[in-house]
């Protein structure tokens, strides 16, 4: 009887998961968050601060510092001699630059001493930009060029050019650095940096993440050579190496590493993925058609489809585990805009529910367009979160620096971030086709049920939470089951997800009807804002 191990590097926190592969059980989850553990590093919710908002990055020595924190402490709470197979899972895009120690220093890591000691010297960049990121727009539109326009690029790529994907990241990294670009000899996805670390040597992205990078051709999943060439120059290839199938068994652990954490020296090292599509198996998303919700940083609609379907801006398309495909659309302003909604009226979790009890379905009309920061979809590089409130019929746009001061306010305030946010999202699920018939819900908010509820409404279909709040992590897990005694992908549903699946929160349909003129009231208003910060 084995045990098996899932790890997600998240924005915010590092969580490892193990399950007990002949019971089908998770047996310890732990997690670490990176502003409260590591506060030498200077992280805000898991990033660095920068004066400009669409710079976003994260150390990535960081990570490093967590994930020998976490498989350290595992010692003492799971018997670690056990562990047959590693996986894990991080944030997409966010891209992690090496110089030409990095090898020479996998290969000869120490049991004895710290991993961030020994591997601090192997950066080309010190920052990674991360998802969060929309400092390329030059670069987008230098790729979208390159590959005949936007929409071939998505033909090609899943997505249309986009500013937090990896390779105009990259492109802008060569383009404003060339010294420090000359002196990187890998680059490498956050997954596979950390893959890396634990095999011993550079590990391959998988297809999944890499078709976040806007590099991979998905028909052939290889790297599209004109991408390349645009983004990188002939040496991008050699820097990236090549990718391959998730799920892939990619060596034993580094024997120091081993021997540092006690994992047997058979222990496997199965390639690491990005987030969503981890995510997706974690939550049992492998049939046609499943959909779910991932509300953690970032809030993420994803649903999984044979096909590659043809999405509307914003949208992408990522190979998921199971060899198929997910449509995926993200948003920026997830939780920080709730967060930052929740703490200008000095409220607690709790008091952001009470606040969303106390108002009605529709908000009587109030309305908010929650752009804290720069968002995704649609695509907003300048933020500043909006406000309508309807008086008499009347809509009155105020910006985010109005004061607050009644209470009645305050909670119409609480209520307008989360309508608004799936309200937006249900106007990009019906714009892709995308008709939920259930939602599986994880990630940091998915443990509140006020604002499953307002999902459920909204979408007008029964949502389900995870009780296994990082699904991420468990999909990694899954996916070291998978590699290792290739059970099925439904098997492995079966016995893992669906025990941990919690009861259906069932949607109002007397509320139908609010939010259908919402959805309306809400792309309405989204598209004068838009127009007015086109023409300012
Ligand atoms: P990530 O994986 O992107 O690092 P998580 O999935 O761990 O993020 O989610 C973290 C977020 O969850 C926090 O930023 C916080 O705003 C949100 N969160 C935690 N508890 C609650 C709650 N009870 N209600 C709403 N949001 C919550
Ligand atoms: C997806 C995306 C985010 C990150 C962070 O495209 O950018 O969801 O994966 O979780």
């Amino acid at each position: 009887m084995s045990l098996v191990l899932g790890l997600d590097v998240s924005t915010q926190s590092l969580t490892a998961v193990v399950i007990d592969t002949a019971a089908g059980r998770v047996v310890h989850q732990q997690s670490v968050n990176f502003d409260d553990s590591f506060p030498e590093y200077g992280t805000c919710h898991g990033v660095l601060p920068h004066d400009d908002p669409r710079v976003v990055h994260a150390p990535p020595l960081l990570w490093v510092a967590a994930l020998d924190s976490v498989l350290s402490g595992l010692q003492g709470a799971v018997d670690v001699s056990r562990v047959a197979a590693i996986a894990g899972s991080a944030q997409q895009h966010a891209t992690v630059y090496l110089n030409d120690l990095f090898e020479a220093r996998l290969a000869g890591l120490v049991h004895d001493q710290p991993l961030t000691a020994q591997l601090a010297c192997v950066f080309a960049r010190p920052t990674a930009p991360v998802w969060l990121d929309a400092s390329t727009s030059t670069d987008v539109e230098a790729l979208n060029g390159a590959l005949g326009g936007a929409e071939r690029c998505a033909h090609l790529t899943g997505s249309v050019g986009c500013e937090r994907f990896s390779g105009p990241q990259i492109r802008r990294f060569a383009r404003m650095e060339p010294t420090l670009w000359e002196r990187t000899a890998h680059v490498q996805l956050a997954s596979s940096f950390l893959a890396s670390l634990l095999l011993g040597k550079p590990a391959p992205a998988d297809f999944c993440d890499a078709s976040g990078m806007n590099l991979l051709d998905l028909a052939t999943r290889a790297w599209d050579p004109d991408a390349l060439q645009c983004c990188g120059g002939d040496a991008l290839s050699r820097r990236l190496g090549k990718p391959v199938a998730p799920c892939t068994v990619l060596g034993s652990t580094a024997p120091a590493l081993a021997l540092r954490y006690g994992f047997p020296v058979t222990c496997q090292i199965v390639t690491w993925t990005g987030d969503n599509p981890s995510s997706a198996v974690g939550l049992g998303l492998v049939d046609d058609g499943a959909c779910a919700l991932s509300l953690g940083t970032s809030d993420v609609l994803f649903a999984i489809t044979r096909g590659v379907p043809s999405l509307p801006c914003g949208g992408h398309v990522f190979v998921a585990p199971t060899g198929a495909h997910m449509a995926l659309f993200c948003f920026a302003n997830g939780s920080l805009a709730r967060e930052h909604v929740r703490d200008a009226h000095c409220l607690d979790w709790g008091g952001f529910d009470a606040a969303l009890h106390r108002t009605v379905s529709g908000n009587g009309g109030a309305m908010m367009l929650p752009w804290l920061c720069p968002e995704i979809v649609p695509k907003v590089l300048k933020p500043g979160i909006v406000r309508f409130q309807v008086a008499n019929s009347t809509a009155e746009a105020t910006d985010s620096r109005t004061p607050e001061t009644s209470s009645a306010a305050a909670d119409a305030d609480c209520r307008a971030v989360v309508e608004g946010q799936f309200t937006s999202m249900r106007l990009r699920a019906d714009a892709a086709g995308i008709r939920p018939r259930l939602l599986r819900a994880t990630g940091g908010a998915a443990q509140n049920a006020a604002i499953l509820q307002i999902a459920a409404d909204v979408f007008q279909c029964p949502v389900r939470r995870c009780t296994v709040t990082n699904s991420a992590a468990l999909g990694a897990a899954m996916c070291a089951a998978h590699a290792l005694n290739a059970s099925t992908w439904q098997d492995l549903t079966r016995l893992v997800v669906e025990p941990l699946l919690g009861p259906e929160i069932a949607p109002r349909t007397a509320f139908a009807p609010v939010y259908a003129c919402l959805a309306a009231a809400y792309l309405a208003e989204e598209r004068l804002e838009l127009h007015r910060r086109s023409l300012s």
